[in-house]
């Protein structure tokens, strides 16, 4: 596989065409987000975000809303296993921190294809519900009065659209019959929260973006308790212009709440052989996240329920982590210092089209 990098270093005509560092250096001038939303605004946040001053300062500056990134997971509150107490310290903190500071908590996530595998490994029948009920009871009920929102069940659809996936819960409840369940017993446990089915690249592929939508109907014809519909937003920034808007249309036919749930739009190319200048891929970039800012915006008031973007720094970025990390992608709407990228200034544009 040849790296773009690689590549653009052996063309030194092409790199010194590029001008993306001069304009990377021009001040970017966008209001506090919260500010221009014409709904809540939030983030993902990890505990020791709380801890971090510079940190504090932007969140409190642009949102009003926070997601935990993934401390109020099974991987995390299950942690210890089924014969211990279940970890709350982290997300308790999250939540009084945004009490202390006046933002709403969406709870992130109940049921998830790709956790608690090790919790319920050789168990079937009534041993089987009683850890998949005790969790949704236990996890929605201490939260109950304290989150607004619940992604009740999160990715229930393969990547490429095809169906549902198929794990550890669908494999004893039942395709649909694990979400219809998570959402019965969520509604039990804390009927105040608006409760929300969750996924990603329902406008990168829109394949896979209409599976999603029928779900969502034939859970609603089931008599199931879904109250909102939550579209990740991890952004292909080479999709086609209208698809993003298609897409949002399309999930709004429901008349359910829209949460835009953990935006960002990587700049970087996987693997792919790519001649476009950085500064051509950024305004592909806002292009996209402008689109979306718009879409969202154009929605009947009571079907904005919220729009988070996954991180605030792009440092924060779950795609800049790790051994791959190349220091460069700029993928969410402040850069390291907590100054505003391209992507703030589109993001509000959008709102105020
Ligand atoms: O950003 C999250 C990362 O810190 C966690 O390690 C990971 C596993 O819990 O989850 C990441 O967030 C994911 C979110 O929960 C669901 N949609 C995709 C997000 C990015 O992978």
């Amino acid at each position: 596989m040849i790296d773009r990098r690689a590549l653009l270093a052996a063309v030194p005509a092409l790199a010194a065409c590029d001008r993306f560092a001069s304009a990377q250096d021009a001040p970017i001038s966008a209001p506090p987000l919260k500010s221009v939303s014409p709904a809540p605004f939030g983030t993902c946040i990890q505990a020791g975000h709380i801890d971090d001053p510079a940190w504090v300062a932007l969140a409190r500056a642009n949102v009003s809303q926070l997601t935990p990134e993934w401390e109020m997971k099974m991987e995390y509150i299950a942690a210890d296993g089924l014969n211990a107490p279940y970890r709350f310290d982290r997300t308790d903190r999250i939540v009084d921190f945004a009490q202390a500071n006046g933002m709403a908590v969406h709870g992130h996530t109940l049921i998830w294809y790709s956790q608690g595998g090790d919790l319920v490994a050789g168990l079937s029948g009534a041993e089987f519900d009683r850890v998949f009920d005790d969790y949704v009871a236990t996890v929605a009920g201490h939260y109950r009065g304290k989150v607004r929102s619940w992604d009740v069940v999160n990715e229930p659809i393969t990547d490429d659209g095809e169906g549902m996936r198929d794990c550890h819960w669908s494999r004893e409840y039942g395709a649909d019959g694990y979400v219809l369940r998570a959402f019965e017993k969520a509604k039990a446990a804390d009927p105040e929260a608006v409760l929300f089915l969750n996924d990603y690249n329902l406008e990168n592929t829109p394949r896979k973006g209409a599976e999603f939508l029928r779900l969502v109907e034939r859970l609603l014809k089931a008599g199931c308790p879904l109250e909102g519909i939550g579209t990740q937003a991890h952004l292909d920034i080479e999709i086609p212009p209208g698809q993003i808007t298609s897409f949002i249309r399309e999930a709004a036919r429901f008349g359910l709440p829209i949460h835009v749930s953990e935006l960002d739009a990587s700049l970087r190319s996987e693997g792919r052989i790519d001649l476009r200048s950085d500064r051509e891929r950024l305004a592909q970039q806002t292009g996209r996240v402008r689109e979306l800012a718009v879409a969202f915006a154009d929605l009947p008031e009571r079907q904005r329920f919220a729009f988070s973007i996954w991180g605030l720094r792009d440092t924060d970025s779950w795609l800049r982590q790790g051994d791959k990390d190349d220091g460069k992608d700029s993928p969410l709407p402040f850069t390291a210092s907590g100054a505003a990228n391209p992507m703030a200034a589109a993001i509000a544009s959008g709102f105020q089209a």
